[in-house]
């Protein structure tokens, strides 16, 4: 079976991630969207409620399994039995941080494939933290995220007094 892993922080999901999540399920059998586990890093949702979202977001694609890891990614990937790790690319400036995350994995683990898509053009400026700054001014992220995702951020926002 050939298995893909795309990992991220996903904090929170965005349509730009789903599109990738969406294009790389025709490429494998069974994809895993991996939500990295970092206590050294404070995420604005925790990891628990980005898994939660992504599995909502998905649902509608029976290859997909959303779930968490620590550690590195390739021993996630090779514990899954992955052959290539997925990453998306929007800007130039994308290029840098990923060709060394690539680089860095493959030769932790020659054996495992970093595959790059672009991301679509009307996702290319969107990011997480630029959805999150915007939800936090009041502005409308709609078009960004799906509405579970909006709905939360609000919610949460809301929480904090945001
Ligand atoms: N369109 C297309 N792609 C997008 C978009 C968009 N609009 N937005 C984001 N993406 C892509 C990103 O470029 C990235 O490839 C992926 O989606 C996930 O993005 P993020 O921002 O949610 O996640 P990152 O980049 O913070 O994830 C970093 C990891 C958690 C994967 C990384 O830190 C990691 O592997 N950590 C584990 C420790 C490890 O193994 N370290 C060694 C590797 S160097």
């Amino acid at each position: 079976m050939k298995v893909g892993v795309y990992p991220g922080s996903f904090d929170p999901v965005t349509y730009g991630h789903l599109d990738i999540v969406q294009r790389a399920a025709d490429l494998f059998e069974r994809l895993y969207v991996a939500v990295l586990k970092n206590p050294a890093k404070e995420a604005f949702f925790p990891v628990e409620e980005r898994v939660e979202m992504l599995q909502a977001v998905t649902r509608h694609l029976p290859n997909v399994v959303c779930e968490s890891f620590e550690g590195l990614v390739v021993r996630y990937a090779q514990e899954r039995k992955a052959t290539a790790i997925v990453r998306g690319l929007r800007a130039v400036s994308d290029f840098e941080i990923e060709f060394k995350m690539a680089s860095m994995n493959r030769s932790l683990a020659p054996e495992m494939e970093t595959i790059f898509m672009m991301t679509s053009a009307p996702y290319s400026f969107v990011s997480s933290s630029i959805i999150k700054e915007v939800a936090s001014f009041g502005g409308s992220v709609g078009n960004w995220v799906p509405r579970e995702v909006e709905e939360r951020l609000a919610r949460r926002l809301n929480r904090q007094g945001g």
